[in-house]
Formats: structure tokens, sequence, C-alpha cells
């Protein structure tokens, strides 16, 4: 049996957060189901989190260790870069052993074809975060938040993160949001076709099919964790929402 779960879209900010405690049992969980054979991350799982520093890894200790867990029990871990976590690979993936990406990328279980992306590309209106989103990933800005000290890096990453929330603070015009990312899944699918198309970032928990070629495709957005901490599972040839607690 194959079980995939996804999660994106945490924002955890601290320890503390009641999300974060959410995050630490359903990692807890999932080590003890060896049926939880792949998770996925799909992005903005921490409020702020760049390159490699000690002072995330510090900060963020305990998620980093159940995180370890899964990995060592043989579970895999698919962490895909948002927009308020990345440059990720330098610590998650050869240090830890996870799979880093920063676009989307496709995965095939059970026959089933499944594309994955934080979704921060997906609004082709988005020319400022677009722009950002170039910045943030020249190899200047790349050496800087690499090489800076720490606490200077999450200083300067949470006066940006303040601001790219404008960019994505889409509750005031759901509906246009929502057609944006249909719109995005059926040009995807044109280009590539899949089964299921998993995505985050615009904070809409949101469930879409569409036909293409007389085929059933399904759209899946993962919400934020704010609304209600959720997770979204495939197992079987089917897919779930598990509420979390
Ligand atoms: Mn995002």
């Amino acid at each position: 049996v194959t079980k995939l779960l996804f999660i994106s879209d945490l924002h955890i900010k601290d320890m503390q957060e009641e999300k974060a405690q959410i995050l630490l049992r359903f990692l807890i969980s999932i080590q003890s189901q060896a049926s939880v054979t792949n998770l996925f991350l799909v992005g903005d799982i921490f409020d702020l989190w760049l390159g490699s520093h000690k002072y995330f890894i510090k900060k963020f200790r305990p998620i980093i260790d159940e995180l370890k867990k899964f990995l060592a029990a043989g579970g895999k871990v698919h962490y895909f870069e948002g927009n308020h976590d990345l440059h990720l690979n330098h610590f998650y993936e050869w240090g830890l052993g996870c799979q880093v990406y920063n676009q989307a990328s496709v995965f095939t279980f059970d026959n089933h074809v499944i594309r994955v992306e934080h979704g921060d590309q997906m609004d082709p209106e988005d020319k400022g975060y677009l722009r950002l989103r170039w910045f943030l990933r020249t190899d200047f800005s790349k050496a800087l938040i690499l090489n800076l000290p720490g606490m200077a890096v999450a200083k300067i990453g949470d006066i940006a993160s303040k601001t790219s929330r404008n960019y994505t603070d889409n509750k005031r015009d759901p509906e246009r949001i929502l057609n944006v990312i249909h719109e995005h899944a059926r040009k995807m699918h044109k280009l590539s076709a899949f089964d299921t198309l998993v995505s985050g970032h615009v904070h809409i928990r949101d469930e879409y099919q569409f036909q293409d070629n007389g085929k059933n495709i399904t759209s899946y957005n993962l919400g934020c964790w704010d609304d209600r901490p959720i997770a979204l599972q495939f197992t079987l040839g089917k897919w779930t929402w598990v509420e979390l607690k």
C-alpha cells in the first residue's frame, strides 16, 4: 500500500503556536503508520525559513527531529519551496535527505499521475510578486541569503514576508483567484497530462474537477492551516481530506 500525504501553508512562526504542536503530533502519528510512504510539504510550512542557517534549525528543532525520524524509518519527504521558505537544498536535501523542489514536479503512484507545485507561479497578473520571486532566486540573492548571519536574514525576511503577504491576500477576491487556479490547471494539463494537480499558496481550500479529452481531472488547493489544519491524502486510488487536531 502506498499512502501519500500533502500539507502546505502552515506559516509557522514559532514552536509555541498551536499549529506547530498540531504539526508535531501529525509527524509523530505518521511515523507509526508504515503505510505512509511519502510526505509532501507543498511550501510555506514556515512563515520564514531561508537557506541553511542555524537560527532556523534551532528555532524549529522539534519539527526537524520528527522529520528525521520519519526519514530514518524509510519515509520519503518532498519539500516544495514556497515564497516564505526558500534555498532549502543545503539543509533539507543534502543535510536531512529530503527531496527539494523549486518548481512544479510530476509523480506517478499506482498509475496515477500527480502534478505538485506550491502555486506562487500560477497567477500571471501577479507581476510584482513574480519579479520578487525571480530576484530572490538570483545567484546574488542566494549568496546573500546563505552567507549573511542568520539573525540578519531573519530580520530582512520578516520585512519581505510582510510585503509578500500583500500579494497573496486573496480573501478579498476569492472568485478571481479560484478562476486563476482553475485556468492554470487546464492550461498545464494541455501542456502535459496528469490526473491530479495539488497546489497551495492561495490559502483557499478548493477541489475542482474538469474534463480534458474525455478524462476527468481534479485540481486540489490545500488551503491554509489558519482556517483549518488539514492534510490531503491519496491512497488506493482515492483522495480524501484528513482533519488534524
Ligand atoms: Mn505561498
